[in-house]
C-alpha cells in the first residue's frame, strides 16, 4: 500500500488544516489548547486493532468513541491501519477518513499520541522515534499510572506470527459444530459402506475450536512471563482481538481488544484506575437512553 494509503492520511491532514470541515479546527488560542471536555475524560486511552483499510473496521463505532472521550495522553497500540488489505483491496470510506480526522483533531487540540506500529501497519515502523503529524512513533514504551504502576505498551505480535485463523476458527467452529452432528451420521453411513473405519467430523472441529481457545489463554500467558523478566507491573497489548484484564502470576496482563469485532478500549482515570470500556454496550444504550429505555451496563473496573 503504503505509499497510497499514506497519502490519503496526508491529504486527509492537508484538507483538515484547510476547512473546518465536519470537524472544529483547533482554535488558535492558548486558552483554547487543552482538549475539550466531553461526556468522559480520561487520563489515557488505550486503542488497537482498528483496521483501517477494511471492511471489519466499525470506523463509525471508533468515530462516535472519540467523539466522547477524551484524554491526555493516547496510545494507538498497533494495527491502526491495515497496510496488508490495502495491498490487495483499497476500501476507505467517509467513516474511515472522519477516524483519522478525529485523531489529527485531537493532536492538534494538544492531547498526546503515541503510535506504537503492529503486524498489519509495519510500514509505520519505519517512523519509530519521529513525530509524525503530530503523532509520536515508536516501537513499544512504558506507561507509568497516575498510581505510579509501570506497564509495557507494546503491540504483542512478536509473542505470535501465525494468529489470524484463532477467532475465525472460534466463530465458525461454533455454527460448523451443530451442522457437523447432522453431517457426521451420513459420513458415518457413507464411510461405513465405503469400508472406512469410523472418523468423527464434530470430534474434529471440536478439537480445533478447543486449540483456538487454547491458544488466546497460552497467548497471554507467554506475553505475561516474557514480562516478568522486565521490571513491570503489567503489559498492555492488543493484537489478539481480545479485551482481557487479568492477572497472571506478578503481572497485570492487560489487552484493549479491537475495533473489528469487540470494539473496546482501554481507559485509565485520574487515579490510576484502569477499566475496559466496551463501547458497543455504550453506543447502543446511548440510543435506548435516547428512547427512554435501560441506562447502559458499566464495565469491570479494577483498581490500579
Ligand atoms: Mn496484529
Amino acid at each position: 500500500m503504503t505509499d497510497a494509503a499514506w497519502s490519503t492520511i496526508c491529504n486527509l491532514r492537508q484538507s483538515h488544516a484547510a476547512s473546518d470541515g465536519d470537524f472544529e479546527a483547533p482554535p488558535p488560542t492558548a486558552s483554547h489548547a487543552k482538549p475539550k471536555r466531553t461526556s468522559r475524560y480520561h487520563r489515557t486511552i488505550f486503542l488497537s486493532d482498528v483496521h483501517l483499510g477494511t471492511r471489519g473496521c466499525k470506523a463509525e463505532l471508533l468515530t462516535d468513541f472519540l467523539a466522547n472521550n477524551d484524554c491526555d495522553t493516547l496510545y494507538i497500540v498497533g494495527d491502526m491501519i491495515d497496510g496488508w488489505q490495502l495491498k490487495h483491496h483499497w476500501f476507505w470510506s467517509e467513516a474511515q477518513s472522519a477516524v483519522v480526522r478525529a485523531l489529527l483533531a485531537k493532536a492538534d487540540a494538544g492531547t498526546r499520541i503515541i503510535y506504537i506500529p503492529g503486524n498489519h501497519d509495519e510500514f509505520m515502523r519505519a517512523y519509530i522515534g519521529r513525530t509524525v503529524a503530530g503523532i509520536e512513533v515508536a516501537a513499544d514504551t512504558i506507561h507509568e499510572t497516575a498510581a505510579g504502576k509501570r506497564y509495557l505498551v507494546l503491540h504483542g505480535d512478536k509473542f505470535d506470527g501465525v494468529i489470524a485463523c484463532a477467532k475465525w476458527l472460534a466463530r465458525v467452529g461454533d455454527t460448523a459444530y451443530s451442522l457437523a452432528l447432522a453431517l457426521n451420521d451420513r459420513l458415518y453411513d457413507l464411510r461405513k459402506a465405503l469400508g472406512l473405519p469410523y472418523w468423527s467430523l464434530s470430534a474434529f472441529l471440536k478439537n480445533k475450536v478447543k486449540k483456538a481457545v487454547e491458544y488466546v489463554s497460552s497467548y497471554e500467558e507467554t506475553v505475561a512471563r516474557a514480562a516478568t523478566t522486565l521490571d513491570v507491573d503489567g503489559i498492555i497489548c492488543g493484537h489478539i482481538h481480545q479485551a482481557e484484564m487479568r492477572q497472571i502470576g506478578k503481572i497485570l496482563y492487560l489487552n484493549d481488544g479491537d475495533w473489528v469485532e469487540s470494539c473496546t478500549a482501554l481507559v485509565e482515570d485520574a487515579l490510576g484506575n484502569l477499566e475496559i470500556l466496551h463501547w458497543a454496550t455504550f453506543f447502543i444504550a446511548s440510543d435506548l437512553a435516547r428512547a427512554g429505555e435501560q441506562p447502559a451496563q458499566k464495565a469491570a473496573l479494577i483498581p490500579a
